[in-house]
C-alpha cells in the first residue's frame, strides 16, 4: 500500500514548490487550445489524451467515437479533454472536433506518422524551417498548404509535450515496455525512459501479456518509476485484469496517487507516475486466451523477431471476431473516469 490517504490536506497546500511547479507554463512551443489554457490558468483538471491510440491503435470510425466518448467521461466529472498530436509540424495539446475527426481518419488514409520521442524534433522540423523562414522575410504567413500530415503521438512522446503544456495527468490504453526477448533485442519501449524522466501521471491498463511484464517491472523499478496498481494487489494485463506479477504498490482511491505524486514533487523527484488500473471487461479473458494461443502458434510456426507482433495481433483478432476491439473500447473509458479523478485530485493538492 501506498501513501497514507489521511495526509491533511492543508499540509500539501503548504508545499510550495508542488504548487508552484503544477502551475507553471512550461513552455509556448505547444500550441494550446484556447480552453485548455484556461483551465491550466485557473488551476482546474486537465486529463491529456495520446493520439497514436486514436491515429493507429483502432479502426476508423471506432476510434473517432471512442475519442468522443472518453471526451465525454472527462467533461462529465468537470475535467477538460486535452489530446495531444502534431499537426504539420506544430506541436498541439486539445484539438477542435474537425481536427479529431481528420486525426481519426488519418492513420487508414496514411496521413500519420507514430511520434516516439525522438521523432517529435524531426516530424517539427519542417514546421520551424517555415517559422524561420518567416521571420527573415518578416512576413506573418506560414504555408499550411496541402493536406494535413499529423504526428500520432506514444504514451512517451505525448508525456513529453503534456508536460510543456503544463498537463500532469495522462489517460491511455495501454504503455509499451521490454518485449518478450528484449534481453537481446534490447527492444525496450522509449515509454519506460520517458516515465523516468518526465513528471506526468500515467493512467493504463497496465502492458499487454505480449510484452515481457517482469522485465518491465524490473525496468520500471531501475529507473525509479513509481509504479502502482489501482485497487488491486496484482499488475494487469491489459486485456486482462491478473498478469500473475504483484505490482509494486497499490493506490486504493485518487488522493493516494495525489499525495504520492506531491510526496515526490517535494523530494526534487523529475519522474513521471504509472497508475495501472485492470480492465475487468468479461470479452477481455477471451482475448488473453487468444493471446497465449497466437503466442504458441508463433513459436511453433518459427515466426521471428519484428514479424512476431503483427503475427499475433492478426491472428488474436481473427480468434476473438472483434471481443479485442471493443474490450479495448472498455478499458479506456474505465481508464478515463479513474484519471478523471486522480486529475481532479492533482488539482487539489495543488492549489
Ligand atoms: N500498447 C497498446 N496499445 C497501443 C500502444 C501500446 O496496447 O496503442 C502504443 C502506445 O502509443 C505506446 C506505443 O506508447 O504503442 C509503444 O510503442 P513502442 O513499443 O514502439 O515504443
Ligand atoms: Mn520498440
Amino acid at each position: 500500500m501506498i501513501a497514507p490517504t489521511t495526509t491533511p490536506l492543508h499540509t500539501l497546500r503548504r508545499c510550495k514548490a508542488f504548487a508552484s511547479a503544477a502551475k507553471r507554463m512550461h513552455s509556448s512551443c505547444v500550441q494550446i487550445l484556447p480552453e485548455v489554457a484556461e483551465a491550466l490558468r485557473g488551476g482546474r483538471p486537465v486529463v491529456a489524451l495520446e493520439s497514436t491510440i486514436v491515429a493507429h491503435g483502432m479502426p476508423y470510425p471506432q476510434n473517432l467515437e471512442l475519442a468522443k466518448d472518453v471526451s465525454g467521461i472527462l467533461r462529465s466529472k468537470g475535467v477538460i479533454p486535452a489530446t495531444i498530436a502534431v499537426k504539420n509540424g506544430m506541436f498541439k495539446a486539445g484539438l477542435h472536433s474537425d481536427e479529431l475527426e481528420d486525426l481519426a481518419k488519418a492513420g487508414e488514409e496514411g496521413r500519420a506518422i507514430k511520434c516516439s520521442t525522438r521523432d517529435l524534433p524531426l516530424v517539427a522540423s519542417n514546421y520551424y524551417h517555415q517559422i524561420h523562414r518567416t521571420k527573415m522575410m518578416e512576413s506573418s504567413v506560414i504555408d499550411v498548404s496541402g493536406e494535413t500530415i499529423w504526428g500520432a503521438t506514444t504514451v512517451a512522446a505525448t508525456m513529453r509535450l503534456a508536460h510543456a503544456a503544463g498537463i500532469v495527468t495522462f489517460v491511455t490504453g495501454g504503455t509499451g515496455g521490454v518485449h518478450r526477448g528484449g534481453e537481446l533485442s534490447l527492444d525496450i519501449s522509449t515509454d519506460l525512459i520517458e516515465l523516468s524522466r518526465t513528471p506526468v501521471i500515467v493512467v493504463s491498463a497496465g502492458v499487454k501479456s505480449i510484452l515481457d511484464i517482469k522485465r518491465t517491472l524490473e525496468v520500471l523499478e531501475t529507473f525509479g518509476v513509481p509504479t502502482a496498481a489501482w485497487k488491486s494487489e496484482d499488475f494487469p494485463a491489459f486485456f486482462s485484469p491478473l498478469s500473475g506479477v504483484k505490482a509494486p504498490a497499490t493506490f486504493n482511491d485518487a488522493m493516494d496517487v495525489a499525495c504520492a505524486w506531491a510526496a515526490g514533487r517535494d523530494l526534487g523527484m523529475s519522474n513521471g507516475m504509472l497508475v495501472a488500473v485492470p480492465n475487468y471487461d468479461p470479452a477481455g479473458s477471451n482475448v488473453e486466451a487468444a493471446i497465449q494461443e497466437a503466442m504458441k502458434e508463433a513459436s511453433s510456426a518459427g515466426i521471428e523477431g519484428r514479424d512476431v507482433t503483427p503475427f499475433i495481433l492478426r491472428t488474436v483478432a481473427e480468434k476473438t471476431g472483434g471481443d479485442s476491439l471493443r474490450s479495448n473500447i472498455s478499458l479506456v473509458k474505465k481508464n478515463a473516469m479513474v484519471g478523471a479523478e486522480i486529475a481532479t485530485a492533482i488539482s487539489r493538492v495543488s492549489s
